[in-house]
């Protein structure tokens, strides 16, 4: 019995599973710091991290950009007929994903199955995929972590999917997003989620954004209706982008998209997905966003990926910055880890990464830094300073006029009288560079 799954032919031939080998392997495919049945606390690596791969980067992206052609060429995408094509994807996502060792999947509709000519043959292309997956998962004990619609690649989105100023194409969106909760209700998903990729404008000169926000909110809450009338159990998701494709998203940021959710009262339904390179292109950090929708309560689940500190765009680099991964998973950890939520890996190789092994350093990489990243966090959270450190720093609420303060207890003039009998207050030392001190001994003394 092999311990990874090959369908009707093998796709990564030469390429076995990929195991813990420790720090000092010189194999490089083989994990050096991801070490699966680890216990760090009271769960294992695996239970902590819950990696999951894209379907759309990992399998269907050809490495195309806007100046170039695909350069990568897929032994699963020869086939003529789109649904027999479709089918060989599923065996070489389960053999890679199975091969990798990660518990996880995540995919929109159409990396699935292909469009077909109606709706309704959509539907029966989708379900049928749908089903496939389901029995490759029931086979190898895979499982899918979130389901998505994509709303941004077919022509008829080009304005806009739920906000789109022409409401004939507002069906079509629905129909989308109808049979991708359908099928991840079929495949067990506990999240679904909604990147609006398109719903924002390029241009005021002809855009109602209240409106459109508007159209947005009727458009969510009817997917929540359904998903929950058809027997969805698990989590709707909001991944904030600030731009990309368009000028300005919605969705700006983790601030924006809480703000969203509890101003609509969707919080029993809804959550966040963060992605650390929108969070960058927002001009936060990845570390911020995550901390902003933990202290919502709204953290649900994770795009792991990275930017590029030169430029503008979401380039969706695999994670490879140990800082990052060690502070986001601080707030994860912090937060009580992930329920129903994972790391998926919202992230592609380099154009020029041609070699099919390039798929696996890509997220070996990515598994390494996170398990870094998570032994980080853990030592930094429960052995460190710094947590006590910053609740010191806020000691003066705890009691007495500070808590009654925070209480909302003191009005303004009570507030001014207390001034007035009091000396002029300590220079207290915020200690930033000490503190940097520290996090860079959690960082490199283990
Ligand atoms: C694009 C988004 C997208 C979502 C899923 O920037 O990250 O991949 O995660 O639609
Ligand atoms: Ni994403
Ligand atoms: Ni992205």
């Amino acid at each position: 019995m092999k311990d990874y799954f090959i369908g009707n032919k093998e796709y990564f031939p030469g390429i076995g599973k990929i195991a813990y080998e420790g720090a000092g392997t010189d194999n490089p495919l083989a994990f050096r710091f991801y070490d699966p049945d680890k216990k760090i606390g009271n769960k294992t690596m695996r239970e902590h991290l819950r990696f999951s791969i894209a379907y759309w980067h990992s399998f269907c992206a050809g490495g195309n950009d806007p100046f170039g052609a695909d350069t990568h060429h897929f032994p699963w995408a020869v086939k003529a007929d789109p649904m027999e094509a479709a089918k060989d994807k599923v065996d070489a996502a389960f053999e890679f994903i199975t091969k990798i060792d990660a518990p996880f999947y995540c995919f929109h509709d159409r990396d699935l199955a292909p469009e077909g000519k109606s709706i309704a043959e959509s539907e029966k292309n989708l379900m049928e995929l749908a089903g496939m997956a389901k029995e490759r998962q029931e086979a190898t004990g895979v499982k899918l972590l979130w389901g998505t619609a994509n709303l941004f690649n077919h022509p008829r989105f080009m304005n806009g999917a739920a906000t789109n100023p022409n409401f004939d194409v507002i069906p079509f969106a629905a129909a989308q997003v109808k049979a991708a909760i359908d099928a991840t209700i079929l495949l067990g998903g506990g999240g679904y989620v909604f990147w609006g990729g398109r719903e924002g404008y390029m241009s005021l000169l002809n855009t109602d954004m209240k409106r459109e926000k508007e159209h947005l909110l009727r458009f969510l809450t009817a997917a929540r209706d359904y998903g929950r009338k058809a027997g969805f159990k698990g989590t709707f998701m909001i991944e904030p982008k600030p731009m990309e494709p368009t000028k300005h998203q919605y969705d700006y940021d983790a601030e924006t998209v809480a703000a969203f959710i509890k101003t609509n009262g969707l919080e029993k339904d809804f959550a966040i997905n963060i992605e650390n390179n929108h969070a960058t292109l927002a001009g936060h950090t990845f570390w911020h966003d995550l901390q902003v929708a933990a202290d919502n309560g709204l953290l649900g689940s994770v795009d792991a990926n990275q930017g590029d500190y030169q430029n503008g765009w979401d380039t969706d680099q695999f994670p490879s910055n140990v800082y990052e991964t060690a502070r986001a998973m601080m707030v994860i950890l912090e937060n009580g880890g992930f329920t129903y939520g994972g790391l998926n890996f919202d992230a592609k190789r380099r154009r020029n990464s041609t070699d099919p092994a390039d798929l696996f350093y890509a997220h070996i990489g990515g598994m390494d830094a996170f398990a870094l990243g998570l032994e980080i966090a853990y030592n930094i959270n429960t052995k460190s300073e710094l947590p006590k450190r910053k609740s010191t720093r806020y000691a003066s609420f705890d009691s007495g006029k500070g808590a009654e303060f925070e209480a909302g207890k003191l009005s303004l003039e009570e507030l001014r009288n207390i001034a007035l009998d009091a000396r002029e207050p300590e220079t207290i030392s915020g200690n930033q560079e000490l503190l940097e001190n520290i996090l860079n001994r959690y960082m490199f003394v283990r």
